[in-house]
């Protein structure tokens, strides 16, 4: 059967009024920052060799458009690299109706350490590609898809690294990291219609109306999108701050903790519609988005979002470094 994910989307407009509200005034509620000085750095040391070397054998299957052989192969991939490293592996697989009629045939891959528990964190990223580099300054280009190295493979290798070293962080809680797929098939420009938001992020959509264990809950949710990008600046997104403040409060911390508060400035960036919206308004997960985005007029989220340069060879491992080290010490302080 072919389900449609589409129809629950209202939800997803929820807080526009929200952003037009936030938008000139500085956050009131800026998260906690006091206990970060004196907390104490993890000695397990994120390895952004080997982040890097997973964003690039990612994409040496091609771009992971859904529907395509290197989206199956890389599926494969992903699940065989989280069951070598001794973690349970669920897949969701699910046809599912996408904005241009095509069915999609997603793939929601789930990795758990300590699957047992019943207390648990979940961190994600989505792991497709977009058809179209609709954003690149060559319009003759725009039908090609993009390479997908900072948009969907960097925050996959950060979910493998974390995986390879799990078992060293030791957090004392059950850990997911799902790679939630069909996130970027959303409208291009060209295509009339739609509300702006219900055609992207169709795999967490489906999973947060469909979690792949009956009743599931987690204590918050990461969301790591576009964390491999030279000189990235990871904001408070606006999402984030109203469903899940302590949270944002929580890994911000971290990262001044671990030694990359320059990666994470302590201001707000605005309101972006990503995966962590679903787990937050349909799964009641508080999850946050770590994502480079800045409400810049006339800036995207960096020169290559959507282009077809978003390559391996744009990304910075010293990025992937801040972001994977403060996922360490976010997991390291759950005891
Ligand atoms: C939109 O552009 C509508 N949302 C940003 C989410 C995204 C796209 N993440 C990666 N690609
Ligand atoms: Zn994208």
């Amino acid at each position: 059967m072919i389900k449609t994910v589409l129809k629950s989307c209202a939800v997803l407009l929820l807080p526009i009024g929200l952003l037009a509200a936030c938008k000139d005034k500085p956050s009131t509620a800026a998260p906690e920052q006091a206990e970060s000085v004196s907390a104490r750095q993890c000695p397990v040391v994120f390895s952004a060799d080997s982040a890097m070397a997973y964003v690039e054998a990612q994409c040496a299957f091609g771009p992971r458009v859904p529907n395509s052989e290197a989206h199956r192969k890389c599926g494969d991939y992903l699940v065989n690299e989280f069951r070598r490293r001794g973690l349970t592996v669920v897949e969701q697989k699910d046809d599912l109706a996408a904005w241009d009629g095509n069915v999609l045939h997603n793939r929601n891959i789930i990795a758990s350490y300590k699957p047992e528990l019943s207390d648990r964190i979940l961190v994600c990223a989505h792991w497709d590609c977009r058809p179209w580099a609709d954003a690149d300054k060559d319009e003759r280009r725009h039908r090609e898809p993009v390479m997908g190295a900072n948009d969907g493979a960097s925050g996959v290798a950060v979910l493998l690294e974390l995986a390879r070293q799990l078992s060293q962080i030791a957090p004392k809680v059950g850990v997911d990291l799902i790679c939630f797929d069909s996130e970027d098939y959303g409208r291009p420009y060209w295509a009339e219609g739609g509300d702006g938001s219900s055609d992207w992020c169709l795999g967490s959509q489906h999973w947060a109306q469909q979690p792949h264990v009956e009743g599931y809950m987690a204590r918050y949710g990461i969301l790591l999108d576009m964390v491999g990008g030279e000189g990235a600046r990871f904001h408070y997104e606006g999402y984030s701050l109203h469903y899940a403040q302590p949270v944002v409060g929580k890994v911000w911390n971290a990262a001044h903790t671990a030694g990359f508060g320059e990666y994470f400035p302590m201001r707000d960036g605005g309101y972006v519609t990503d995966d962590h919206v679903p787990l937050n308004e349909v799964a009641q997960i508080p999850c946050i988005d770590i994502i480079p985005f800045n409400n810049v007029p006339g800036q995207s989220f960096s020169p290559y979002w959507h282009t077809v340069n978003d390559t391996p060879g744009n990304i910075s491992p010293a990025t992937l470094r801040a972001v994977g080290q403060t996922l360490v010490q976010v997991l390291w302080e759950e005891q």
